[in-house]
């Protein structure tokens, strides 16, 4: 299997996580986003990153791949045969990549990208704004979500690929230096602390903490 794209992605780092949870062998290609390598193309036409390739498959965007390797897997990170739970993990899924990543995109770029892919300073307005304007609503869900449900995970009791992909961007404010507002937020602070705890969530997250081009 291999894996196109840089761990400071987002997207790349929730298909990660989920190898990471699947334990799958794979190789990483370190390609940036909108790179013209022509292999890389043959996989995501648009120059978006993640691109994936395993025995002569080959498919891009996060969510395919992850549904790709749970499904092949025969695997419980995803519940295919309640729909109830399954359109609970869609629709998570959905949330974390339109509306969570918009809010937390922001400071990962102007903290961690800027710096060390284009050598330039942050710029702390747009971070200020991200975290005072953008990222209270999407909390105030989350959050609000978890303690209405009582359930350990988003899905439900077990652990699941909603979990995986929320936490994927949340992961934003931590490579950007930035703690979860635990006292607003306890639900969820609680769920992000549990989820840190998995050894998957561990190695996506280091590997992408120490990453440099
Ligand atoms: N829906 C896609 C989104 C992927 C995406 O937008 N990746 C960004 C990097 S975080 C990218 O490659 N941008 C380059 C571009 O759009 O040209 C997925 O889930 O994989």
């Amino acid at each position: 299997m291999l894996l196109y794209g840089v761990p400071l992605s987002p997207f790349v780092r929730k298909t990660l996580f989920t190898l990471y949870e699947l334990d799958l062998p794979f190789e990483q290609v370190i390609t940036p986003p909108g790179s013209d390598a022509p292999a890389f193309r043959e996989i995501s036409p648009l120059g978006r990153i993640p691109g994936f390739a395993d025995d002569g498959v080959k498919m891009w965007d996060s969510s395919a791949i992850c549904h790709y390797l749970i499904r092949g897997q025969g695997s419980a990170l995803i519940d295919y045969a309640t729909p109830q739970t399954l359109a609970r993990v869609i629709a998570w899924d959905k949330y974390a990549d339109d509306v969570l990543a918009e809010a937390v995109f922001p400071p990962l770029i102007e903290r961690v990208v800027k710096p060390i892919r284009l050598g330039t300073d942050a710029d702390e307005d747009v971070v200020t704004h991200a975290l005072n304007e953008l990222l209270p609503p999407v909390g105030d869900y989350l959050n609000d979500s978890l303690a209405k449900s009582g359930d350990a995970w988003l899905a439900g009791g077990a652990f699941s690929y909603a979990d995986i992909a929320v936490g994927a961007h949340l992961t934003n404010l931590l490579l950007a230096g930035i703690a979860l507002d635990g006292k607003r937020w306890p639900a969820l602070g609680e769920w992000f602390t549990r989820l840190q705890q998995r050894d998957a969530f561990q190695r996506m997250y280091q590997e992408a903490r120490d990453f440099r081009l």
